[in-house]
């Protein structure tokens, strides 16, 4: 196989770094599977086909389920909201369609497990978008960790910051209807917490959490794209269904404890995404912002010069070092979406499954509802009850 062909569906913030991905990939790896961006899909006919030639998709429809009749279609990409996550994944497994969805995998654990036992009796790919695994310092964390470096890890701390919904004329929104989002902060931002934990530390056991909605309604939305909205003139309200803010405290199989925060109502962070890990020999502190570089700390540096020091990632550790540009010469957000279209690409040249996959996706989705759980119970909840 020397090309992939791609039917995309979804055109808004995630479909344009998806797209970005699949444009600039053969650039800089040119021997693995170049995807080939046939056909994008989208509710509004003008805007699909505005964003076809923008990003440069050979053609463009409405129709998701006219893209799965045809044999020239290999993977189905959704970057649509969480909502219709399901249904277009299990009927494009049924087709025979590779997948690559978009994250949180769906509104619920057993919508999420419907979808990996349609995807594994299909004998498809399957791959989920928790891009931040790729980024230069996750990648040098987790080398650190796994070579045992960081010795026995004792504390896994998270937070997922955003501001963008504090000012309470913001427009109800998708990302903030239960049912289509699923959940708010926990599922959006959460999930990528949940995910890098289970990445870095292992299993999640048991969780406890509470959360919150600040702004119970807000004006209906007129125009949104990505992040950004326009309000209703009329003024009229509808109620946001759910959190702002999700904080939960965790236990891992291993022994280590850890503390999750996703809000957005952290005013003054725009996307600060970062954890902290602490073990028997050493630390890291990582954070979005600041992707090329790892903060580490080392137990065994001599005394006179212990503390943390920031080392750039992007130098000897991150698998795809040697392919950007020359030591120094940092990557961005965007890249974060090409290595896990390099990492599905690198799937089928050597016939495995893509990581992150559904499998991820399910995990991550049972410690989101185990938290929920929790917060109605008012008490810890084993994950693997669920
Ligand atoms: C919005 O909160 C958002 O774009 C998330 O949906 C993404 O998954 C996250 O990476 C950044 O913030």
């Amino acid at each position: 196989m020397k090309k992939l062909n791609i039917g995309m569906i979804g055109y808004k913030f995630m479909g344009k770094a998806h797209s970005h991905a699949y444009r600039d990939l053969p650039l800089f790896f040119p021997k693995h599977i170049h995807p080939h961006m046939k056909v994008i899909c989208g509710r509004s006919l003008e805007s699909v086909a505005d964003a076809a030639s923008q990003f440069g998709w050979d053609e463009y429809t409405t129709d998701w389920r006219e893209m799965l009749t045809r044999d020239d279609i290999d993977l189905i990409d959704i970057n649509a909201p969480s909502d219709v996550h399901k249904e277009i994944a299990i009927e494009a497994a049924k087709a025979g369609k590779h997948v690559f969805c978009e994250k949180p995998l769906a509104l619920t654990l057993a919508d999420s497990r419907e979808m990996l036992e349609a995807v594994e009796a299909a004998g498809v790919k399957h791959m989920v978008g928790f891009n931040y695994r790729f980024t230069p310092a996750v990648m040098l964390a987790k080398k650190l960790i796994d070579e045992g470096r960081l010795g026995d890890i004792y504390h896994f701390r998270a937070w997922f910051l955003q501001d963008w919904i504090i000012d309470p004329d913001f427009p109800l929104v998708w990302r903030l209807q239960k049912e289509i989002a699923g959940s708010g902060s926990h599922g959006d931002l959460g999930a990528h917490l949940i995910d890098m934990a289970h990445y870095l530390i292992g299993d999640i056991t048991d969780v406890i959490g509470m959360s919150e909605t600040f702004i119970k309604e807000r004006p209906l939305p007129q125009e949104m794209t990505g992040l950004s909205a326009t309000g209703s003139q009329s003024k009229e309200k509808g109620p946001v269904t759910v959190d702002d803010a999700t904080l939960f405290l965790a236990k891992f199989a291993n022994g280590a404890i850890g503390s999750f925060e996703a809000t957005r109502f952290a005013t003054g962070h725009r996307s600060t995404n970062s954890f902290e890990i602490n073990g028997s020999k050493g630390s890291v502190i990582f954070d979005f912002e600041r992707m090329n570089e790892l903060q580490v700390y080392f137990v065994e540096d001599k005394e006179d010069v212990q503390g943390f020091r920031r080392v750039l990632a992007t130098d000897a550790a991150h698998a795809y070092s040697d392919v950007w540009w020359p030591a120094g010469h940092t990557i961005g957000y965007e890249h974060t979406f090409i290595h896990s279209v390099v990492e599905l690409m690198e799937a089928f040249q050597e016939e495995r499954q893509p990581v992150p996959n559904f499998k991820d996706g399910v995990k991550c989705q049972q410690v989101l509802e185990a938290v929920e759980h929790s917060i109605e119970q008012k008490k810890w909840i084993k994950v693997t009850d669920l």
